[in-house]
């Protein structure tokens, strides 16, 4: 086993995809409520006003992490259920449900992992500029502010965001998620916005936080060209400056990536890099499957492309390239320096339920076995990788797609909300319980970080 001996394994969600509940307890909407509102956003008009219903069956769901031996869970807080118009008047039924949630999973004997923001901005902030608007850095600080002091005495490991080049590009930049904007400005705005409230956000979590252990959730994965034109290849680096760099960069350097320099410039006052690139404890990566790319008339002039023929694909058609994972990893050690979680990897599948009422996701189990033990690769290379959360717990809801896809190791019947353990969800209990075993003969399990 290369791993640590305190090596965390988890499952990672987030609030919007599985909460449901939309509009009880005192919740307002998130800029992805009204997004997908307007008809024809997603195949069949699917909200996520219910989704997994998860707000009233924690309980349930606590109980099966239990049941699987995960060592922490990673969620995230809807802002617009604990603050609905953003900033002002907290929302109390809105923290209560998160104290339950947190005191279940500590009974659980399960960490705690809080991300602030995981895509779903009070539609009452989009209204006055959202990412777009410098002040949104003082909002999340006084968000963050009022989550720190809530839970900071149950809760200590905390990211900013998740996925913050996904949710600026599709949401700003491209027009593909909310809030549906598709402007170069607008994106590059937002870009530093973000990093601004990011770096604020920091500054809060050590105040308020004793034993704070803080990090930011990045994808990163290899850009490669779709072709070997050579409009593609430099495709490839424009995407890459974006999806790669545009966080981490400033975060970690205090500069923006040679790429994006520029673009960025005009928004940037005295001051700013050095409130972006404050100190963190770890960083977290969600990874996937590499990018084709393809040069593009959009408006950042790179799109993403199919993988040539040779890549293996999923029964989904998502390419399966583990050595991509055990590359990134290296990557981000040797950039970095900084402790790694992976807090995003997994696949959807073709789930089916069988006559025995079992879910036999052989696929999942395929795609997991090899991207763990990239991970273990990458360790035994020297990456300082300390923990894993498979995405997803629960099958959810899939922003653009809806329903249709599912990631998670639990099957859930969105008709009847009942959760079926699929095979891999078995597989994963036995990873961690052979890791927890050859970690710890005597059976002194312990969860501390050092
Ligand atoms: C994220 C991801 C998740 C997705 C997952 C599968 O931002 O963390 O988008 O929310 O569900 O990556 O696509």
């Amino acid at each position: 086993m290369t791993t640590r001996p305190n090596f965390v394994w988890g499952a990672s969600t987030s609030a919007f995809q599985i909460e449901g509940a939309a509009h009880l307890g005192g919740r307002a909407d998130s800029i992805w409520d009204v997004y997908l509102r307007a008809p024809g956003r997603i195949k069949g008009n699917e909200t996520a006003e219910v989704a997994c219903d998860h707000y009233h069956r924690y309980p349930e769901d606590v109980a099966l992490m239990r049941t699987l031996g995960l060592n922490a869970y990673r969620f995230s807080i809807a802002w617009p259920r604990v603050l609905p118009q953003g900033h002002g008047a907290a929302n109390e039924a809105g923290l209560a449900f998160y104290d339950r949630l947190i005191d279940a999973l500590l009974a659980a004997e399960i960490e705690p992992w809080l991300c602030l923001y995981h895509w779903d901005l009070p539609q009452a902030l989009e209204a006055l500029g959202g990412w777009q608007n410098r002040d949104i850095a003082g909002w999340f600080a006084d968000y963050t502010a009022l989550v720190a002091r809530r839970y900071g005495d149950r809760v200590k490991r905390f990211a900013t965001f998740n996925e913050p080049c996904v949710f600026t590009l599709f949401g700003y930049g491209l027009g593909w998620h909310a809030p549906g904007i598709a402007d170069k400005a607008a994106l590059h705005r937002a870009i530093h916005y973000v990093n601004l409230s990011h770096g604020r956000a920091v500054d809060v979590l050590r105040r308020d936080v004793v034993g704070a252990s803080i990090g930011a959730i990045h994808n990163r994965q290899p850009c490669y060209p779709a072709t070997d034109r050579p409009e593609d290849a430099k495709a490839a680096l424009r995407l890459a400056a974006y999806w790669n760099d545009a966080f981490p960069f400033p975060q970690a350097f205090a500069c923006y990536p040679p790429g994006l320099q520029d673009a960025v410039a005009p928004f940037i006052e005295p001051g700013d890099m050095a409130d972006i690139a404050r100190p963190v404890d770890w960083f977290g990566l969600n990874h996937y499957s590499p990018h084709y790319v393809k040069a593009d008339t959009n408006l950042i002039g790179a799109g993403f492309g199919p993988a040539p023929a040779t890549v293996r694909r999923s029964a989904i058609g998502w390419p399966v390239v583990p050595d991509a994972f055990r590359d990134t990893l290296t990557d981000i050690h040797q950039r970095f320096h900084l402790p790694i979680y992976v807090l995003e990897n997994g696949t959807a599948a073709n789930d089916v339920i069988d006559a025995a009422g079992g879910i036999p996701d052989e696929d999942r189990i395929g795609y997991l076995k090899a991207y763990t033990a990239a991970m273990e690769q990458a360790i035994a290379a020297g990456a300082d990788v300390r923990g894993y959360f498979v995405w997803s717990l629960l099958d959810n809801f899939e922003w653009g797609a809806g329903y249709s896809q599912r990631f998670g190791i639990v099957y859930v019947d969105h008709a009847t909300q009942r959760r079926i353990p699929k095979a891999s969800a078995r597989w994963y209990a036995e990873k961690i319980a052979a890791h927890r075993a050859s970690d710890d003969p005597a059976g002194r399990h312990n969860r501390a970080e050092e």
